[in-house]
């Protein structure tokens, strides 16, 4: 498609090319697409060829001195409305399924459980959209069955099923949720019952059974210890211990495991041995991310007396700082990179941007103040993601330029181009702007609302992750919306323009990693 269009591009003379380009130019100021238009698919191939006008580095703290112009009221506002927009369509096209496909106006189905509504409950809480949470819940009590013939990932379906039913009965205290939290809990059961006592990836929660992938026998690292704050918490609600039991002895074995470089974990773990597998890529990205947002956030979860997860994570900070930080050039931006079979790769996904988040909250819970100028520096960076590509939003993940002399600090692969509505840029910000109060963080997070309704808003209703962030004109709609945009995305964004700290107060709640706020455990505070 590019390659044809090129080349009859270059066939043309000179004038032929100017004149084209006028006339592109003068049309596009004159009718300036909207959303709906870039969604609809019929973007003639000629939109290619424009030429791109958006300088590469925007210095930010400019013009961000102030507070936004926007008040709090419309800024909360905006999110409302993103949210009941993405709510009429999951209501008019996928209600009771798993994810809305907004594009072809139907849905898709993981687990066959709901799965955004569920994700959206606490945030629909939070919001103060009391009439749409009733509908849900409602939904929840006369529809929503955990006996299913179904394979569920255990992972996805604490964090997103388990979470957010945990954290909903919190907010509502309506014990229907904690009934279903402690049906789908004891239904994952199975899944620990594993000759490591790592356990397997997928439980089929209607018939009790386990198993691994089909292709493995192991099972991912952050998976596996990214289960924690969720089975801990149902063991204190239903004073069953054996939920926390399970996964701690998860903790136990990671911890002590040989195979971690400076305190950073790899990938995968054999659920027969219990031994790392597939050694040699240390990451903060895909499959190793949470396990470090765990360390930390059980540690806050369960009153900062459990040491060894604390001297985990601090080891594993420092483990970053000496293996995976670096600068990128022109602009000096401090990215964290990859070690891949002992070589350095200047990799970073956007997953990775959880961790100016994590690095703040540590610092606010009494851990070294460097770790806050470290969230800053990688604030920056992840925002960079975000406003030095065409369309404001970041790619899933960029590579970073090191030598003297470039011209741009990053570079995307096609095949990483896209954007799925992930939370972790506007998650950190959230947590920047609580513990700073500066307001540059809110400027931020309300670019990239404007950019997801701009180019990622379909117009009869829901949000689509898109293919291409580096094409305004044609960002390429995938016709999915994650339920972690509801669960997650809007929920972060909300309290972000809040400027109400007792709005779920980090001193009394962590979130898990799906964004369900959990307590802090009372005798803790
Ligand atoms: C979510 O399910 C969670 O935030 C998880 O920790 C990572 N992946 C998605 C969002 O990107």
């Amino acid at each position: 498609h590019f390659a044809r269009a090129g080349c009859r591009w270059k066939q043309l003379s000179k004038l032929q090319r100017s004149l084209i380009l006028l006339v592109l130019v003068i049309c596009g100021m004159a009718s300036y697409p909207i959303v709906t238009e870039h969604l609809r698919g019929t973007a003639p191939v000629i939109k290619h060829l424009m030429v791109r006008g958006r300088s590469h580095y925007e210095k930010p703290q400019a013009n961000h001195k102030g507070k936004l112009s926007n008040s709090e009221a419309s800024c909360l506002e905006a999110v409302q409305k993103a949210f009941l927009h993405s709510w009429k369509g999951y209501k008019d096209f996928a209600w009771g399924h798993d994810e809305l496909r907004p594009l072809s106006k139907s849905y898709s189905e993981w687990f066959g459980l709901g799965l955004t509504l569920i994700d959206a409950l606490d945030t629909m809480w939070i919001l103060g959209l009391k009439e749409e949470f009733e509908e849900a819940r409602s939904w929840v009590a006369t529809e929503l069955t955990f006996n299913k013939n179904v394979d569920v990932n255990l992972f996805e379906s604490t964090i997103r099923i388990l979470g957010g039913l945990l954290s909903t009965y919190h907010l509502t205290g309506d014990t229907l949720f904690l009934e279903k939290a402690k049906d789908i809990g004891s239904r994952l059961m199975p899944a620990f019952n594993t000759p490591s006592k790592i356990p397997y990836s997928d439980v089929n929660i209607g018939k009790g059974t386990a198993h691994p992938p089909r292709w493995t026998s192991d099972s991912t690292v952050a998976e596996v210890t990214s289960i924690q704050l969720e089975f801990r918490e149902l063991s204190r609600l239903t004073h069953e211990p054996k939920y926390q039991v399970v996964v701690s002895e998860v903790m136990k074995r990671v911890h002590k495991l040989e195979g971690k470089l400076d305190g950073l974990v790899p990938m995968f773990i054999n659920t027969n041995s219990g031994q790392f597998t597939h050694q040699g890529i240390y990451t903060m990205g895909a499959r190793a991310d949470s396990y470090y947002e765990y360390l930390l956030k059980q540690w806050i979860q369960g009153g900062m007396t459990e040491n060894q997860l604390l001297a985990d994570y601090l080891q594993a900070i420092e483990g970053v700082k000496k293996n995976l930080l670096q600068k990128s050039s022109p602009n000096g931006l401090t990215f964290v990179g990859e070690i891949t079979h002992g070589q350095f790769s200047p990799k970073m996904d956007h997953l990775v941007c959880f961790l100016p988040g994590i690095l703040a909250l540590g610092a606010h819970n009494g851990l070294p103040t460097d770790h806050m100028d470290l969230a800053k520096q990688l604030m920056e960076t992840c925002y960079q993601m975000y406003i030095q590509m065409e369309t404001g939003l970041s790619p899933e993940i960029v590579h970073f330029n090191m030598h003297q002399g470039s011209v741009q600090d990053m570079n995307v692969k096609l095949a990483d181009r896209h954007n799925l509505l992930r939370p972790e840029t506007v998650e950190s910000l959230f947590y920047l702007y609580r513990f700073t109060g500066d307001h540059k963080y809110q400027h931020w997070g309300w670019k990239i609302l404007q950019n997801f309704n701009k180019y990622t808003k379909v117009s009869s209703g829901g949000y689509t992750s898109i293919n291409n962030v580096r094409d305004p004109d044609y960002p390429s709609p995938r016709d999915k919306m994650e339920s972690f945009f509801l669960g997650e995305t809007l929920k972060y964004l909300y309290l972000l323009f809040s400027d109400d700290p007792n709005l779920i107060s980090l001193d009394h709640y962590v979130f898990n990693t799906e964004a369900h706020p959990l307590p802090i455990w009372p005798s803790a505070t």
